[in-house]
């Protein structure tokens, strides 16, 4: 009879605290939501990833430093960010909390590493300065911390936490080596800053593939209002790392024009463009956008700089290329010309007009040797200089064998950054002799 009594008594009681159980649950789960819907309030203690209040991208959490009987207090958020984004972070504060530091919010990866770090002051209570930093994120969960100190008068004050994720291509931090860079395909446009965690500078490395020799066009383009002084260095590296193009570009060269018109060329295959900034510079935190394009030509293939890496230059061939390389003062382009017999040899070198008055290149020809059979000097405005009448009429006598033609100019030119064409062809492949 007991155990009788037992089995049956004890299914409901069984139930009725099931019962209890899921409406107490679904009550909670209720509340969670709507919650959620509105604002949230951080819930203590949340001093640690660990123990971060979960915030969902969009909604708001109310917090507030201060901890009984400590001296500081750190709230931690993670925020699962569904797609690489740009974030925006918005905290907002009382006014009234003076004009030093009421806040320190940092950024941190999954992994805990440091991505953004500011020191928020009191007056910039209205949010509007933090979120126009132009911070990025891969997707994946990332933790927000606010931190404040007993000291300050942000103590116990209560603040409003936001942080808004808008899709896009962007940059992944960390992309600070060629190992690191973000994949950028040819025409697509990526947005981007130069701004990292506690540190004084940041390089954004992309590794580009190029199918097949050509020119290549770097768009950078930036907000103006940014000064006349350097507000990025970008550089192009060839696959092996070395510094193929290098340039200092000012903060009023913010509409990608002038980089963009550069005569930079690459072998097909893999390149890298690395844009970087400073935290000293006012290009620091603004968001930019680069695009690179490439167009298919006979081109140049640096380094060529000697007769043993000569770009071989087919007879009636014209090739595009400039002079214009990585960090330094002078750039030498040598081509190797196959010659069947001893020959008079047309050289057909044209360059752009405008080009001053002064030396703008200087083309030298070379026997299989290595001497100086011809040497020319071109100036800018010279008659018949640059659209190349005036080499044409020149004679010159080559023997047989392997000869190059070297293109010299220095980064004080004008020509520098210039594209020019050569080619060569026999003399009597035009007017055959009698
Ligand atoms: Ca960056
Ligand atoms: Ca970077
Ligand atoms: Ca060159
Ligand atoms: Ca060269």
């Amino acid at each position: 009879m007991r155990i009788q009594t037992f089995t049956a008594v004890r299914p409901r009681a069984v139930a009725m605290m099931l019962s209890a159980v899921l409406l107490t649950v679904f009550l909670v789960t209720l509340g969670t939501q709507s919650a959620h819907a509105a604002t949230m309030t951080e819930s203590e203690s949340n001093g640690s990833t660990a123990s971060a209040d979960v915030v969902p991208v969009g909604t708001t959490i109310t917090g507030s430093t201060s901890v009984a009987n400590s001296s500081s207090d750190s709230d931690y958020y993670a925020v699962n960010v569904p797609s690489d984004s740009r974030l925006g972070v918005n905290l907002r504060f009382p006014t009234g909390l003076g004009a030093d530091t009421a806040y320190n919010l940092t950024v941190y990866t999954s992994g805990g590493k440091v991505l953004y770090d500011f020191d928020i002051a009191g007056d910039q209570n209205d949010g509007t300065w933090l979120s126009s930093q132009a911070t990025f994120t891969p997707k994946g969960l990332l933790y927000v911390r606010v931190q404040g100190y007993s000291g300050r008068p942000s103590w116990g004050k209560a603040y409003q936490l936001t942080v808004k994720a808008t899709p896009g291509i962007v940059e992944t931090e960390f992309n600070d080596s060629t190992a690191t860079a973000d994949a950028l395909p040819l025409g697509t446009t990526v947005t981007a800053s130069t701004l990292l965690g506690s540190t004084s500078a940041d390089g954004d490395y992309y590794a580009i593939n190029v199918p097949s020799d050509g020119r290549l066009g770097i768009n950078l383009r930036f907000p103006s209002g940014l000064g006349a002084d350097t507000a990025y260095n970008v550089t192009v590296y060839t696959s092996a790392g070395k510094v193929l193009y290098d340039y200092q570009i000012a903060g009023d060269q913010n509409d990608g024009a002038w980089l963009n018109s550069q005569a930079t060329f690459t072998p097909k295959g893999l390149l890298y463009v690395r844009v970087q900034g400073y935290s000293s510079r006012p290009s620091w935190g603004k968001a930019y956008q680069l695009t690179v394009k490439a167009t298919p030509g006979i081109v140049e293939t640096e380094f060529n700089d000697s007769t043993a890496t000569a770009d071989t230059l087919p007879l009636g061939t014209t090739v595009t290329a400039s002079t214009l390389l990585g960090s330094s003062s002078s750039d030498s382009d040598y081509y190797a010309i196959n010659v069947a017999a001893a020959t008079n040899l047309v050289i057909n070198f044209t360059f752009p007009a405008g080009l001053g008055s002064e030396k703008a290149y200087e083309v030298k020809v070379y026997s299989p040797a290595g001497s100086a059979l011809y040497s020319y000097t071109l100036i800018g405005n010279g008659a018949g200089a640059a659209n190349g009448t005036w080499l044409r009429g020149q004679t010159i006598t080559v023997p047989k064998g392997r000869i190059f033609i070297r293109v010299l100019g220095y980064s004080s030119r004008p020509s520098w950054g210039q594209a020019y064409t050569l080619s060569a062809s026999y003399a009597w492949a035009a007017a055959p002799p009698t």
